[in-house]
């Protein structure tokens, strides 16, 4: 069980683990280029280590130490049938971007995951795979784990999307890659952009029109190296803990600020929160920058609309520090919490109430009443790993001890999250 203790105040310099998102994308990228990529500042968390460990059974020489990995890619075709299922433990985008790449392998592959894959919805890329041509099965239709994927020849398309999601985008533009003629993808709102911008870093043309996206079957990736700055949905813990705990001050160093990334930045400065950026940078077509956090005291807001897919995995924390806040925040048009690791409008509200935190579910996000004195309690991640660490930074506000069972889930995103926050914490 992870313990925390109210914290006096947090302070100090850090630099959080990779980005995941980009991290995935970089081993991906790197199998199918031809050369060599090296990776540095790698997130080496659990689901990470799940998409290397699916292309070494399928022949890809990939070396990890730390946060540094070497990828032998061998080109899109040189991947292997593997001889056993490719496991991708806990991990929504291993499962989902692969699906785009395995449709378009001349072999025959089988994924599964962990229970909580089993219950994500799986049809919202196995539908359009499908209408390109490949043949994708799976239990309920295609719609949950285990998939069966026949990959071949695929036809392009024109998707439009109903949901604004990332890894429909990304499996899509992926399939695209070997496709005849352009693949589109529209969204509704933009999501997360790495997989667009990864590919013009590895080579690949790549046009923007709006929220349609394109590319043009028959392009090759070539290996390069790759930095992946820190993760700016694990700096938004540490960005919620100085919020949180009065007479705080944090410098996050080294922070990915993808636009597509950061509405945390935007509802922190919109709450009255203090957060400057320091250092801007672009690094392998992503902008980082460091972050100075400085505590301020916070008020309710109305979250809703576009920049929902810019902090989609920042919402349980928000609720943390929306605790804290004078006034009422209320968060709309955020269903997609629904089919994350866990239901994540229900387990935040679920888990919050043990502190007697007041929120309210509702249809489509929360209700969040501010300025709630916290009790420590016991509480459990239900393994989905935002929620252990929301839970804990809301420990830092409690009074009393909290402790945090299945701790162990933290590990898919923020290795070493307990020893930092304990470095940080006074
Ligand atoms: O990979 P996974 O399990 O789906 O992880 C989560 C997370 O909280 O870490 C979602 F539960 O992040 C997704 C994110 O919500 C990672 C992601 C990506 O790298 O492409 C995109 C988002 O999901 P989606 O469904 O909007 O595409």
């Amino acid at each position: 069980m992870l313990r925390v203790r109210p914290a006096k105040k947090i302070a100090g310099t850090v630099r959080v683990p990779g980005d995941k998102s980009i991290s995935h994308r970089a081993v991906m990228f790197g199998a199918l280029a031809e050369g060599v990529t090296t990776i540095e500042g790698f997130l080496p968390g659990a689901d990470c280590l799940s998409t290397i460990s699916c292309f070494r059974r399928m022949g890809i020489e990939i070396e990890q130490q730390g946060d540094k990995v070497t990828v032998q890619g061998k080109g899109w075709y040189g991947l292997q049938e593997p001889m056993q299922h490719l496991d991708v433990g806990n991990s929504g985008t291993t499962i989902r971007l692969m699906s785009g790449i395995l449709a378009t392998q001349p072999f025959h592959t089988v994924m599964e995951g962990d229970e909580s894959i089993a219950k994500r919805p799986m049809r919202r890329v196995i539908g359009p795979l499908r209408q390109m041509g490949a043949k994708i099965d799976g239990r309920k239709d295609g719609e949950f784990t285990p998939l069966s994927i026949r990959g071949g020849k695929l036809q392009s398309m024109a998707y439009q999307s109903p949901v604004a999601s990332a890894q429909v985008k990304s499996a899509i533009l992926l399939a695209g890659l070997q496709a005849e003629g352009v693949t589109s993808v529209t969204e509704p709102h933009l999501s997360r952009d790495h997989t667009e911008r990864m590919m013009q870093a590895f080579g690949v043309s790549v046009v923007r029109d709006g929220l349609t996206v394109s590319v043009e079957g028959g392009q090759k990736l070539t290996g390069r190296a790759i930095s992946v700055p820190g993760d700016i949905s694990s700096a938004a813990f540490l960005i919620a803990a100085v919020m949180v705990v009065p007479g705080s001050s944090l410098l996050i160093e080294n922070v990915g600020i993808n636009p597509s990334r950061t509405g945390i930045i935007d509802v922190v400065k919109a709450m009255g929160g203090s957060l400057e950026l320091q250092n801007e940078r672009i690094v392998n077509e992503e902008p980082v920058a460091d972050l100075l956090v400085t505590h301020s005291q916070l008020h309710g807001i109305e979250i809703s609309g576009d920049i929902i897919p810019r902090l989609i995995d920042e919402i349980p924390v928000i609720a943390v520090m929306a605790t804290q806040a004078i006034g009422q925040t209320v968060i709309r048009d955020a269903e997609e919490l629904k089919v994350k690791e866990t239901d994540r409008i229900a387990t935040v509200v679920s888990q919050l109430s043990k502190f007697g935190g007041r929120v309210t579910p509702t249809d489509d996000g929360m209700i969040i009443e501010g300025q709630t004195a916290l009790t420590g309690a016991v509480i459990d991640s239900m393994g989905d790993h935002r929620i252990g660490m929301a839970m804990a930074i809301a420990g830092l506000a409690a009074t009393g001890e909290t402790g945090i069972e299945n701790e162990e889930a933290i590990n898919v995103s923020f290795p070493g999250f307990e020893e930092l926050l304990k470095n940080i914490s006074q």
